[in-house]
């Protein structure tokens, strides 16, 4: 059986217990991974904090940033170690793998290297009343050591998303990636090794929430920071946890994202759109749009399109490149969708299509898989128009006005990402700035450009990373004062 192991001052480790880390396509055990205890998780931070002293600390930007243009040729070098890794422990399509997953891990690192080599910081000639001149300039430092917590629908995607720019600053990590996605972050160590990252500057500790590494390392008084992406009642349990050590925290948090379709859209370049804005990773991103709003004169035949879409899509085996969609994550997710599905009939939905699980008559029947869901007909009020369900599933309503559609996408508590689907631009933008949410997208979906602000509002999250806004988040600034 494979094993999967800590990582904690450069070497690979084992912990106290071992946990199963399931396949979902079938539910098979793929591995067996070691779970750390309070006292691995406290060496990892010791040896964060010790990297933090040594050679890491004296490098300047210039060779921080050629080492992690390292640690993305490592990654390229083991690409398909990555791929099949990811597919295994998330049941993604290999395509989707190939495509997002992998290539982002070394975007990732490429991106915030020549970020933080090329970023400047302002400076002030500072006039005084007596006519004394004074000079100001703001210097970047470390915040220290990084916890990163990671949830399991991207996870190498999402940890490099962290991880990169936190290294890039100068700052030691220790990472605890989801307990149901273990594997690619101890790969990840490996590249490190190759990129000739010092021991104790990347470290993995594996295991669970509460009363696991993921709660020991929230309250370890000797971690900076903490950076999570996860669901939003994960974040309100970490912010209590941080608060004893006052850390500051960067939170991605869940979404009930919408998508607003206007009659004159491009129909096709749309159904392809929401297609995947609504299935993508078997609707599992962060991201997902799960109310469509779509303009009355085209709702029929936009819905029928979509059901049309949805029945087309193949539910295949991960490692099959013709696979569409894989299961979702785990054997309690699925309940949790299909509670959800249940409750949608019980609200008065129709089901368009999906609501139910597909049979294969093979090993997939053991896996976690969920039909490609649409409903109609649910009230805004509803609670499946009000909860993040994290699916492959969306509820489509008409709208008759744009005033009316945007009321409606923007009643949530959530606000992570919308999109806007019309040939009028002036109208896109006119909707897009009305959204309230961090990002918008105009006639595309997760469409990423790794410079820009990524976050959400209200319970979608807490600060915003991408380009210089991760260099702000993962390093303190010191501003000095020079009176000439
Ligand atoms: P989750 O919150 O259950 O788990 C995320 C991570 O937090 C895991 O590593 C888990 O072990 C850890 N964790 C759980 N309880 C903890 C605690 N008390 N203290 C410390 N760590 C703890 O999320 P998930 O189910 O893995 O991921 C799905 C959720 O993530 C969805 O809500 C989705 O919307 C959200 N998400 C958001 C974004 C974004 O960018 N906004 C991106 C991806 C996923
Ligand atoms: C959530 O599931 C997706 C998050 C995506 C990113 O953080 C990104 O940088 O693309």
């Amino acid at each position: 059986m494979k094993r999967i192991q800590n990582y904690i001052d450069g070497q690979f480790v084992s912990g106290v217990r071992e946990f199963a880390d399931i396949n979902p396509a079938d539910g098979a055990i793929i591995a067996q991974v070691s779970e750390a205890d309070k006292a691995q998780v406290n060496d990892a931070v010791q040896a964060a904090r010790c990297a933090l002293r040594g050679e890491w600390a004296r490098l300047g930007a210039r060779e921080r940033a050629a080492r992690l243009h390292r640690v993305a040729d490592a990654i390229e070098k083991r690409f398909d170690c990555f791929v099949q890794a990811e597919i295994a422990d998330t049941g993604k399509p290999i395509s989707l793998a190939s495509k997002l997953d992998v290539p982002r891990a070394a975007a990732n690192f490429r991106v915030f290297a020549d970020l933080v080599k090329m970023s400047g910081l302002e400076s002030f000639h500072t006039e005084t009343p007596n006519g004394a001149n004074a000079l100001n300039y703001a210097i970047r430092k470390p915040l220290g050591v990084v916890g990163i917590i990671t949830p399991w629908n991207l996870p190498l995607l999402l940890l490099t998303w962290k991880a990169a720019p936190a290294l890039a600053c100068g700052n030691a990590v220790v990472v605890k990636p989801s307990e149901e996605t273990p594997a690619t972050a101890t790969l990840l160590a490996e590249a490190m090794q190759e990129a000739g990252i010092p021991r104790g500057v990347y470290n993995v500790v594996h295991g669970f929430g509460a009363g696991s590494a993921g709660e020991f390392l929230t309250q370890h008084p000797e971690v900076n920071a903490i950076t999570f992406t996860g669901e939003t009642k994960t974040g309100a349990a970490i912010m209590k946890s941080v608060a004893a050590t006052v850390k500051p925290v960067s939170f991605e948090l869940g979404g009930k994202n919408a998508a607003i379709i206007f009659a004159d859209c491009d129909l096709e370049t749309t159904l392809a759109g929401i297609s995947e804005a609504v299935f993508l990773n078997t609707g599992q991103v962060c991201l997902c749009a799960e109310r469509v709003y779509v303009e009355r004169k085209i709702f029929t035949v936009f819905v029928n399109a979509l059901k049309k879409k949805a029945e087309s899509l193949n539910l295949g085996w991960p490692a099959d490149a013709n696979s569409d969609l894989g299961p979702l994550i785990s054997a309690p997710h699925r309940e949790k969708v299909l509670s959800y599905f249940h409750l949608a009939t019980q609200e008065g939905a129709k089901v368009v299509t999906g609501g139910g699980i597909p049979k294969f008559d093979d090993k997939r029947d053991d896996g976690f898989y969920v039909q490609p869901t649409i409903y109609t007909g649910l009230p805004e009020s509803a609670r499946c128009m009000k909860e993040e369900i994290f699916g492959p599933v969306c509820h489509v309503a008409p709208f008759d006005s744009e005033e009316e559609a945007v009321g409606m996408a923007n009643d949530t508590e959530y606000g992570l990402a919308a999109s806007i689907w019309t040939s009028d631009l002036k109208r896109g933008h006119r909707v897009a700035q009305q959204m309230n949410v961090g990002i918008t997208w105009v006639n595309c979906w997760f469409l990423r450009d790794l410079r820009t602000p990524f976050g959400g509002v209200g319970l979608s999250g807490i600060g915003r990373e991408g380009g210089v806004h991760s260099l702000n988040f993962y390093s303190e600034l010191n501003n000095v004062c020079i009176k000439l």
